[in-house]
């Protein structure tokens, strides 16, 4: 049977994430960089069995029963709280969505904003979960360089320029702190021009925000867009993957009633609503302070290992190669001489090495470049982030003296 024919248009515009599909080649003697995953040691499962056990003694009867789209009052009213400590600002829980992950939001987001042909605007390189969610629904994807300040508001402010007579920009999607892939953290100063240059050209703002809460440079990150949105342009999105759990697949938006209500109404039919039971979960998590009292060890455990891969890189990298040195996120940005091709090496990589990394290329909304991989530090073991850095050292080392 050939299914194909059956088949609709926009499944010619889904493709396979790199990161998911790379997940299905490692075996047992592999050391991945590849995946995104935090270390299980930050899981707070006890705390997380604990406050299971009461929600079912308690209120099983609303815990498993189907809920409203938007989420658990509950929770909604814990976010509010939680996000105002961090100075966002949202008038009550109903500028609150929660989602399924983070992931959904972005769906979400393409599904109620992106006509065909659309613009949008992303950093390159930006992550690639969400070029895969936006492409889904044809825009036109327009990556804007990033330096160590994070993205070029300067060539971000002429690009809007040109395609002001062109068509309809709809929004810029940017990771601010620890992005991913880069690891970088966007400066007080950019944030700040990119609100006025969103304002100037009247774009909307999509800031995605995983990692913020987990930033483990000195002091505090700089302030959330969000925090610093007086015209509701500002969509935010976080999740509880990275500040306590990604198995729970709990993720929330912040942004203007109106928005939210565009979001409800997509929402309802793709899922109707978010696991009720996980929602009840993360509110007592909030409530109890338990995610509170967590961070600071999540912080520790991820600024130990991104020290230790710096270490190892410096160690074991031949010259040629560059990287970043992240203050949050969860992941370092590789730069190797441009007559690598990271695509092609990761055959070598894994199969001759035992070692795995996502190649750089799909992060870029263009694919232009082939000379970056990007590094998880967060989930493989201190000795194998050691053994691993190796290894790639080597595969690097093998790679650009093979006969061709
Ligand atoms: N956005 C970014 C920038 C991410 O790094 C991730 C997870 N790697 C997500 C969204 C999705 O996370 P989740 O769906 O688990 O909330
Ligand atoms: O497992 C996933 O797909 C989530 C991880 C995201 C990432 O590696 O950036």
């Amino acid at each position: 049977m050939n299914i194909g024919r059956f088949l609709a248009e926009r499944t010619r515009l889904m493709r396979a994430s790199e990161i998911r599909e790379l997940l299905k080649w490692i075996t047992e003697n592999v050391i991945s960089f590849g995946g995104g995953m935090p270390d299980p040691s930050s899981f707070p499962a006890k705390e997380i069995m604990e406050v299971t056990r009461e929600i079912l003694s308690t209120k099983a009867d609303k815990a498993l029963q189907y809920g409203t789209t938007n989420g658990v009052a509950e929770l909604r009213e814990e976010l509010v709280r939680f996000m105002g400590k961090v100075g966002i600002k949202v008038e009550g829980p109903e500028d609150v969505l929660i989602t399924v992950g983070s992931q959904e939001a972005l769906d979400i987001i393409g599904r109620v904003f992106i006509n065909p042909g659309d613009y949008i605007i992303t950093e390159s390189p930006t992550y690639l979960a969400a070029l895969q969610a936006f492409r889904i629904y044809g825009p036109r994807i327009i990556g804007i360089p990033m330096d160590e300040e994070g993205m070029r508001v300067d060539v971000l402010e002429d690009t809007l320029r040109k395609l002001s007579n062109e068509g309809r920009v709809k929004f810029i999607y940017v990771i601010p702190t620890g992005q991913n892939p880069t690891g970088i953290t966007m400066s007080m100063e950019r944030r700040r021009a990119l609100l006025d240059i969103a304002s100037k050209y009247d774009v909307l703002i999509v800031e995605d925000d995983p990692y913020g809460y987990i930033y483990f440079g000195d002091g505090e990150p700089p302030s959330r867009l969000k925090a610093m949105d007086s015209e509701g342009r500002v969509i935010y999105l976080s999740t509880f993957s990275k500040i306590a759990a990604p198995g729970l697949r709990l993720g929330w938006v912040a942004a203007s009633r109106e928005v939210i209500r565009w979001f409800e109404l997509a929402k309802q039919s793709i899922d109707l609503h978010t696991s009720t039971l996980n929602q009840y979960i993360a509110a007592e998590l909030l409530r109890r302070g338990i995610i509170e009292r967590n961070i600071p060890r999540i912080k520790e455990i991820y600024r130990t290992k991104r020290d230790l891969m710096l270490q190892a890189l410096s160690q074991y990298m031949p010259e040629g190669v560059s990287w970043t040195k992240p203050s949050a996120g969860m992941f370092i940005w590789l730069t190797v001489p441009e007559n690598i091709d990271t695509g092609e090496m990761l055959e070598i990589a894994i199969k001759k090495y035992g070692v795995a990394y996502v190649p750089g290329k799909s992060f870029y909304p263009n694919e232009e470049k082939r000379n970056n991989m990007r590094l998880n530090f967060t989930y493989p073991t201190p000795q194998e982030i050691f053994e691993g850095i190796r290894r790639l050292a080597l595969a690097i080392r093998d790679y650009v003296q093979r006969p061709r």
